[in-house]
């Protein structure tokens, strides 16, 4: 067995720790801007520090990380990805995610993992699998798992979150080789039952979304993903933005992690 190989294992296992994590998604600051930052939330170390002794691991880009060391550093796994855009790109280049750091990066800040986004679909699929490939080259030589943001986003694409579009990009993230998997929610635990299938042991976990009505809306979804058999999830907005972080984080930990149901969860947080 390659050490790479056994790196990959043991690193995976420091964020999945019982075959579950919640990944508090947190690199928004170039994906959409200062905008998703609602008062406090604008200062990174503030929220950081509410979560990081709560979830699984944390999704940073290398700047953001290396920024906020003292308030992760021991205390919760580190994700880095390397890959993202503005949103005040021109709106045809949108669907290309562009380099944002090296996996020497992620080695040197002392990360678990890597992850970069591939837009199935896109127009700029050819570009994005050039830099999903060289990622998943070095990744494998430094023994990191790599995370795939598989988003399926394209002009022939009518409806991202339709179950076969996402069981088409959650598929191909498993041949292009991916360690984990991060993507859309598909609107029922029936429906996402088929994505986690198509995954074929390859754990699936589901990308937050946008801030729902109410974090009770959130957490019945939490529940359907877990009750497909998916692996856990990636959360930022509705943690982030949500009045008590550490409560929405805390509630999202019992329903993946503890199997309670939304209700119970909620009223955990709220104690
Ligand atoms: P959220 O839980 O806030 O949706 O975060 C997950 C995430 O994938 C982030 O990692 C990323 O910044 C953002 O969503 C991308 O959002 P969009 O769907 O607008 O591309």
């Amino acid at each position: 067995m390659s050490y790479g190989y056994i790196g990959k294992k043991v690193r995976l296992q420091r964020i999945l720790r019982d075959g579950k994590a919640v990944i508090f998604a947190f690199d928004h600051g170039v994906e959409h801007g200062p905008a998703d930052f609602p008062g406090e939330t604008i200062d990174p170390r503030k929220i950081l520090s509410k979560v990081v002794d709560v979830v699984d691991a944390i999704m940073l880009l290398p700047g953001m990380a290396s920024l906020t060391h003292e308030v992760w550093a021991g205390k919760v796994p580190l994700i880095v990805k390397v890959t993202s855009k503005t949103s005040l790109r021109p709106e045809q280049e949108k669907l290309l995610q562009s380099p944002f750091g090296f996996v020497e990066d992620v080695v040197a800040l002392g990360a678990e993992a890597v992850a970069a986004t591939v837009y199935w679909g896109s127009n700029f699929e050819d570009q994005m699998l050039k830099m999903w490939f060289e990622v998943k080259r070095e990744a494998e030589r430094y023994g990191l798992p790599a995370l795939q943001l598989s988003y399926p986003r394209g002009p022939a694409i009518k409806n991202m979150y339709d179950v076969e579009v996402v069981r088409y990009g959650v598929r191909a993230a498993i041949e292009s080789g991916a360690d984990l998997i991060k993507t859309y929610y598909t609107g029922s635990t029936e429906s996402f039952r088929r994505v986690v299938e198509v995954a074929a042991g390859v754990p699936v976990l589901m990308s937050g979304g946008a801030k729902a009505k109410t974090l009770l809306d959130f957490l019945y979804v939490v529940k359907s993903v877990m009750d497909a058999g998916a692996q856990g999830v990636v959360v930022g907005r509705n943690i982030f933005q949500h009045e008590d972080p550490r409560g929405a984080a805390k509630a999202i930990m019992a329903v993946v992690h503890e199997g309670y149901s939304p209700e119970e969860a909620l009223k955990m947080a709220e104690q």
